[in-house]
């Protein structure tokens, strides 16, 4: 069982450190624990200071290229390390290192896939009322578009099983954490959360660069990613919305009209109900395509599960495990086949 803890860091050299000593060595039921950080396009030191703390593997891209992107890299290397389970953290020492232990637990013993620390925001000072009551609704509309439980929908700090880290895609380039959430809900993947408390501040968000712009992209994010997985339930509700009204108008207009046959006098609202009916069938017609082209992503997303898997046992890195995992036990041709 190997686990590895990756840091995504952009110029991150002052804090690392602290962060870096507070990571676990070893844990129990878990044969080798290692670092990872993913250096995205860092101008300062972040790098040597990473090696000079016992950083194991250093991935990273020679410019910035965002967050999301640099946790699915780290994701990707972790996956061709062989790593068993993956903790992801930040490097600003937001989160408690000494946790990781009781964050990977529930995965060692079978009962998530994904484990989500929960910040409990409520209870964190430097947090403004603000800022409290939007983590707090976020979270409930990550909720419904997911289907899931978690509480704290923007938490960074997260175990991810290898079978969970390889059915994971991330198509937004600001964060993956809410994307990741409402892809597991869709994927079905078992996530739970354990309740912790965050260190101090240590500097400013670099993400949260103001409140407005954040709430504008995760709703975006959540828009775009909910039609993206529930492509039906989206356009329909979209086509149910201007159809009702459509249809409520034109029995007002016929009612009207039999009650008063001079059809100047209601033209307005006829033209009204034309309008709403053809956009309610646009949607009804987006539905089917979008929903075309989100088998198509089930079946790409599935192919690449097997590249990835085919590149590891290129790459030598025992597989055998995969038996008794989630993800065989769904698509029971892949794994085995990949061992020989
Ligand atoms: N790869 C990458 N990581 C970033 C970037 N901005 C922030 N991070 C990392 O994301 C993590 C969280 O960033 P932080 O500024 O603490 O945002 P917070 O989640 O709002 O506290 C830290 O590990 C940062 O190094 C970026 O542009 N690229
Ligand atoms: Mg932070």
């Amino acid at each position: 069982m190997r686990l590895i803890i990756q840091i995504p860091c952009f110029n991150e050299e002052q804090t690392l450190p602290q962060t870096l000593a507070a990571l676990p060595r070893h844990i129990e039921g878990v044969d080798k624990v290692e670092w990872l950080i993913i250096d995205d396009g860092s101008k300062d030191r972040t790098v040597e200071v990473a090696r000079a703390h016992g950083v194991d593997h250093v991935v990273g891209f020679a410019q910035n290229r965002g967050l999301a992107r640099a946790f699915m890299a780290g994701i990707d290397a972790c996956l061709r390390l062989g790593a068993d389970i993956i903790v992801n953290t930040d490097a600003d020492n937001q989160y408690p290192g000494g946790v990781i232990e009781a964050l990977v637990a529930p995965i060692l013993k079978g009962e998530a896939e994904i484990v989500i620390a929960d910040r409990q925001t409520n209870l964190v000072e430097h947090f403004s009322a603000t800022k409290k009551v939007l983590q707090r609704l976020g979270s409930w509309v990550v909720r419904q578009a997911s289907g899931t439980d978690v509480p704290d929908a923007v938490s960074g700090f997260r175990a991810i099983s290898r079978e969970a880290a390889e059915r994971m895609f991330i198509v937004s380039d600001y964060t993956y954490t809410i994307e990741s959430i409402i892809q597991a809900g869709s994927h079905r993947t078992a996530i739970t959360s354990i309740p912790i408390r965050t260190n101090d501040k240590t500097r400013e968000s670099r993400l949260v660069k103001s409140i407005g712009s954040y709430v504008a992209r995760s709703v975006t994010t959540i828009l775009r990613i909910y039609t993206m997985y529930k492509p039906l339930k989206a356009f329909i509700g979209l086509g149910m919305a201007l159809a009702i009204p459509a249809v409520l108008l034109s029995i007002r207009f016929v009612v009207n009209y039999i009650m008063e046959p001079d059809l100047s006098r209601h033209v307005q609202s006829l033209i009204l109900v034309a309008i709403l009916s053809i956009m309610a069938f646009q949607s009804l017609m987006f539905a089917f395509l979008a929903d075309l082209i989100a088998s198509n992503r089930k079946m790409l997303e599935d192919a690449l599960i097997r590249i990835k898997r085919l590149d590891r046992a290129r790459e030598g890195i025992d597989t055998s495990r995969q038996g008794a995992s989630f993800e065989s036990r769904e698509r029971v041709a892949a794994p085995q086949e990949v061992e020989r």
